[in-house]
């Protein structure tokens, strides 16, 4: 069945006839010298993706003995690496970098795939391959890649029982029950997943913790997980209850300055690394909806952060404390609290600390303007949190390419020290000179067959790699490489496809929350409109709340006529967002409560605007539904009815959303729908 497992690794025949016979020729040999776990696999991959691709076995061996071969390796694990003259090369590429080289030596012709380390060679091995499966030229390679994030680690929000929050794509694939005796094959496949895209971390999971799996059964488990991984480079990271010392140490209190509490933590992340020598270190969310934490104590988020990360200092693990926190109090705009709590402890915590912050100041909305805590403390390297699984997007059933959103944000300009202050920069660490650098995932990955339930979401996973990698690729790019890999390099799918993908982010923003509206989903559970939502216990789970509507306009004032949110951005940003006339028209009601008459810059009015941007997201729908159609016959009839089936459910949905929205607000703005407009059902 074509159901989607291999995701974009699939190998098969390169379809180019000319292409094909060029590879052929081109490798005749395979030589991986050096049998490390790592190396191991790179060469196993090497080999069954080349059979493939070729269509014909390429013989393994130690030495040259055909004309022109691929050799992978390092310089210490292989004296064909060595002397073949990289060596000025491979110092600019670190510890997980890697060259792809062709050179020709006493005759022969080399294909070199070279690194430092074990894993830099599983990681130009991928590139090499995906150079294959996109079909490019190798026949003169001069390619030199590393990494610019540190950690690239995938967050998984994965219940002790198997349920995942915010999970759309069954259950968590981590099968506690049957581990640690039981590997199954997806552990392994999914870590190839991972290498190929250079996701060099995994938190198993849930930040709203369990405390369970701090204790010595579950750490068997996690023991066997790491394991599995290990050769692919990836890393373990567990999510810390901060009450665990009470829970499951039998403690008083989880005070982070009470000297046994933090006696116990040592003691725990010491027995941790007797399971997981390379344990990565702890993920936290303490004091953010119900989660216990220092503040309970009295204590703020520094303190907490700084004892768990004396804890896991002497191993070299990290601590990546949640920057995602809202008062208990009902506050005046949740926009603000993350940036009022964490902003005065800039420079307060431990050098193995990174803080890491949500990509917008509310929650993974369709769209949001990025968030002010980047650029506004120095001195703490921050952590980028993106969400992948789709809980604001349509969740299962909603086609979304979130490259583009990843991208809004990581260019965005923080101005933190002047322009060109970039929020990749501050992520990345080169603005302020941070080596510990991080991105995180909320991963979307669960044990559906096709591993992420809606088959295009493949690409959000595939996309949060590359991006973490390098974030200077172009959305195009990353696109372009998914499709071919993943369906076909044929142009006649994949250039009208790669529009449909780049379109459709700003398609269910236009139906859901066009202008820069924001949770007005359905209460809770987030799926579908509900902007009618009100009276629930806190104002700021409510919809009202955020896009306050009434006789006179909508939108959330943020501005000193407001909440003044916009304050928290540098002088540049916050007169720029501040500014009605100057505001990006997608941020509009972000920050400003509008008049229905104001005039946008298409000339309508707000109302009209609001009114056409809902209508075209469902014509932008049904625009994606005629290109997938299109392409039946040019791909597996099991993958292409799977996307054409939700397509048709995603239609329905964004109709929903539109007339919902529109009638709703037309209580309160009492003027018509624009005559040459669909009429809400
Ligand atoms: O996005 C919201 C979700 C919660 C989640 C929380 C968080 C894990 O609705 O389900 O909890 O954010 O990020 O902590």
């Amino acid at each position: 069945a074509d159901d989607g497992y291999k995701l974009w690794q699939r190998y098969e025949q390169v379809q180019d006839q000319a292409k094909l016979q060029v590879y052929r020729q081109a490798i005749n040999e395979l030589i991986v010298q050096g049998n490390s776990p790592t190396l191991t696999v790179a060469h196993q991959e090497l080999q069954t993706a080349l059979s493939g691709l070729l269509g014909q076995t390429v013989p393994s061996s130690q030495q040259v003995t055909k004309q022109n071969v691929l050799v992978a390796g390092t310089p210490a694990s292989s004296a064909l690496v060595k002397n073949l003259g990289l060596t000025d090369r491979l110092k600019a590429v670190g510890n997980e970098g890697y060259l792809l080289q062709t050179s020709t030596k006493n005759g022969k012709n080399y294909t070199v795939i070279a690194a430092n380390t074990d894993i830099g060679v599983l990681y130009g091995s991928y590139h090499f391959l995906r150079l294959l499966q996109t079909q490019q030229d190798i026949s003169n390679l001069s390619i030199a890649s590393a990494p610019k994030i540190k950690h690239r680690v995938l967050n998984h929000w994965d219940n002790l029982d198997r349920t995942v929050e915010r999970g759309y794509s069954g259950f968590s694939l981590w099968d506690w029950h049957r581990l640690p005796g039981y590997i199954d094959q997806r552990y392994i496949d999914y870590a190839r997943a991972n290498a190929s895209v250079g996701i060099n971390g995994t938190v198993l999971t849930n930040v709203n913790a369990n405390a369970l799996v701090l204790t010595e059964d579950y750490l068997k488990k996690v023991a066997a997980l790491a394991d599995a991984f290990r050769p692919y480079g990836i890393k373990v990271y567990l999510t810390a209850r901060f009450s665990a010392p009470i829970e499951i140490g039998g403690l008083k209190t989880a005070d982070p300055l009470d000297p046994q509490v933090q006696a116990w933590w040592k003691k725990k992340s010491d027995e941790i690394y007797s399971f997981v020598p390379d344990f990565g270190g702890f993920l936290v969310k303490a004091n953010s909806e119900g989660q216990p934490g220092p503040q309970n104590y009295g204590r703020n988020h520094a303190d907490g952060a700084n004892m768990l990360a004396d804890a896991v200092a002497d191993k070299g693990g990290i601590v990546m404390w949640r920057a995602f926190v809202y008062s208990e109090d009902e506050p005046d705009d949740r926009a603000k609290q993350a940036y009022n709590e964490f902003k005065p402890l800039d420079g307060t915590f431990r050098d193995n600390v990174l803080v890491q912050v949500k990509n917008g100041a509310i929650d993974f909305q369709p769209r949001e303007p990025f968030h002010p805590l980047f650029g506004a403390m120095p001195k703490t390297p921050l952590m980028m949190e993106f969400q992948l699984t789709q809980e604001y997007l349509g969740q299962g059933t909603t086609l979304a390419y979130l490259s583009p959103m990843y991208k809004e944000t990581l260019e965005a300009d923080t101005y933190a020290k002047g322009k060109g202050s970039t929020v990749a920069k501050v992520v990345d660490g080169s603005l302020d000179n941070h080596k510990l650098t991080g991105i995180a995932g909320v991963a979307n990955i669960g044990n559906d067959r096709n591993w992420t339930g809606h088959q295009f979401a493949q690409s959000n996973w595939y996309t949060f790699g590359r991006l973490a990698w390098d974030h200077a690729l172009s959305s195009e790019q990353v696109a372009d490489e998914w499709i071919k890999m993943t369906f076909t390099n044929d142009n006649k799918f994949v250039a009208p496809v790669k529009d449909m993908m780049m379109n459709s982010h700003e398609a269910i923003v236009n139906y859901m929350t066009p202008l820069g509206l924001h949770h007005i989903m359905g209460w809770s559970h987030h799926y579908g409109p509900g902007p009618w939502i009100k009276d629930k216990h806190r104002a700021d789970w409510t919809s009202v709340y955020y896009h306050k509507a009434d006789e006179k306009g909508i939108g959330f004032d943020r501005t000193k006529s407001g909440s003044n949110a916009v304050a928290q951005y540098f002088p540049p940003v916050a007169k720029q967002f501040g500014n009605v006339k100057k505001v990006p028209e997608k941020y509009l009601l972000w920050f400003h409560h509008v008049p229905w008459d104001h005039k946008v810059n298409s000339g309508r009015t707000l109302w009209n605007e609001l009114a056409y941007r809902y209508s075209g997201g469902v014509d932008d729908v049904r625009q994606m539904q005629k290109t997938w159609d299109n392409q039946e016959g040019m791909i597996d009839q099991e993958r292409f009815q799977h996307v054409k089936q939700l397509l048709t459910v995603q239609e329905q949905e964004a109709k929903w959303w539109r007339d919902a929205c529109l009638l709703y607000f037309q209580t309160f703005s009492k003027r018509p729908i624009p005559q040459d407009l669909e009429k809400p059902a």
